[in-house]
């Protein structure tokens, strides 16, 4: 049967995060890299709003299938352009989130595949090993743009970084290439948990 995704809440505020009885996976990375693009190919929907100008996602955006999986649509960083107090208080509800959190199942942190690791990508990957370690990953995106021989050749030494320096699993992949979102939507699905239906 076809899995139906949808749209749970739209959180501005660490009080009114939705109950953790349900495992949860989120999707961050800079502004404007493709996280709610992408959520909408996993999940063969519309549901998450996308831009093309960043800064488009300001809160943390739940999407729920049944009572199984979740997944979050986090703020993107690095964008200059929104206001100081915003950015103050989308930092500050992350902040919250990723300290506080006890059913996250998977962190996916989201890179270009044509810029690479940035400053900033380096620093969020270092903070989230110390807090979890195994279950971040990195996806390469919008994998499609990759065309000449030189970027091609660069999407390979991120690739490497990925798994060298950072020792991560990584995925590239772009929206218009259903076959990567397959292999994404597979690895994303998979949880021994769920498969033993421990959680109802
Ligand atoms: N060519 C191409 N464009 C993509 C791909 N994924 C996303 N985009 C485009 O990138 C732009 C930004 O996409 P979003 O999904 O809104 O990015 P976001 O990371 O959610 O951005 P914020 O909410 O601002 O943090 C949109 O114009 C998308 O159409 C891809 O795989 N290939
Ligand atoms: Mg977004």
């Amino acid at each position: 049967m076809k899995d139906v995704w949808k749209f749970l809440d739209d959180v501005h505020d660490i009080s009114s995060l939705p109950s953790e009885n349900i495992p949860e996976i989120v999707f961050w990375g800079r502004s404007n890299v493709g996280k709610s693009s992408l959520i909408n190919s996993i999940t063969n929907s519309s549901i998450a709003k996308t831009s093309k100008t960043p800064g488009r996602t300001r809160s943390l955006v739940f999407f729920q299938l049944e009572k199984r999986l979740r997944i979050v649509d986090f703020p993107g960083y690095g964008y200059s352009k929104i206001p100081l107090n915003i950015e103050h208080q989308i930092n500050k509800i992350i902040d919250q989130y990723l300290k506080k959190r006890k059913c996250i199942e998977k962190l996916f942190l989201l890179i270009d595949s044509k810029h690479g690791f940035k400053g900033k990508d380096e620093e969020i990957i270092k903070e989230l090993d110390i807090l979890f370690k195994d279950k971040v990953f990195i996806i390469f995106t919008k994998k499609d743009r990759v065309n000449n021989l030189n970027e091609k050749e660069n999407l390979k030494k991120h690739n490497e970084k990925a798994s060298n320096l950072f020792n991560k699993k990584f995925f590239n992949t772009s929206i218009k290439e259903i076959n990567t979102i397959i292999l994404l939507k597979k690895f994303m699905m998979n949880s021994s948990v769920r498969n033993n239906e421990n959680i109802k």
